[in-house]
């Protein structure tokens, strides 16, 4: 299965391209799509429909501000939807937070932090790897890679 990622505008990418360097440390097939909830929603609804049938499993979406992408693309499938609130010029990225983790009852959307984008990543994975065996030793792997570095660190 494929991991589907979405951006509102070009200026997300900063950010987003640490999903993307996740996905690719995996080996995971990805697409990268900018679509915006407001600005092409007719292109976002097409796009998104047909993700299910194309074997995608997860869409992560990445947005700011008035962050309704990650809504409205969780509105359009039923595939799991983790939403990364983009840091904007305004109130520290809260805008951005609130207006994906406050999604009303029924239509669900996992968030990660403020420019979380490889934990969105790494999410994702986790999602897939419930029915991939070779995914989840990778997954163990990527962990045990992190521990040594903490454990191998030092302040000097
Ligand atoms: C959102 O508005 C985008 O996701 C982006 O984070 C923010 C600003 O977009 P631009 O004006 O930079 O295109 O839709």
């Amino acid at each position: 299965m494929k991991i589907a990622i979405v951006m509102g505008s070009t200026s997300d990418w900063n950010v987003m391209k640490g999903s993307v360097e996740i996905l690719e440390t995996f080996g995971i097939e990805h697409e990268v799509k900018v679509l915006s909830a407001h600005r092409t929603p007719h292109q976002l609804e097409e796009w998104v429909s047909q993700l299910r049938q194309r074997d995608f499993g997860v869409v992560i979406a990445g947005a700011g501000g008035a962050a309704h992408l990650a809504g409205v693309v969780a509105a359009f499938t039923t595939l799991p939807v983790i939403g990364v609130p983009i840091l904007g010029h305004a109130f520290n990225g809260l805008d951005s937070l609130l207006s994906m983790v406050q999604m009303p009852s029924g239509i669900p959307v996992a968030v990660v932090a403020v420019n979380g984008a490889k934990n969105s990543a790494l999410l994702a994975l986790e999602i897939l790897a419930v029915k991939d065996h070779d995914l989840q030793l990778k997954l163990e792997e990527f962990r045990k890679k992190q521990a040594d570095a903490v454990l191998s660190s030092s302040l000097e």
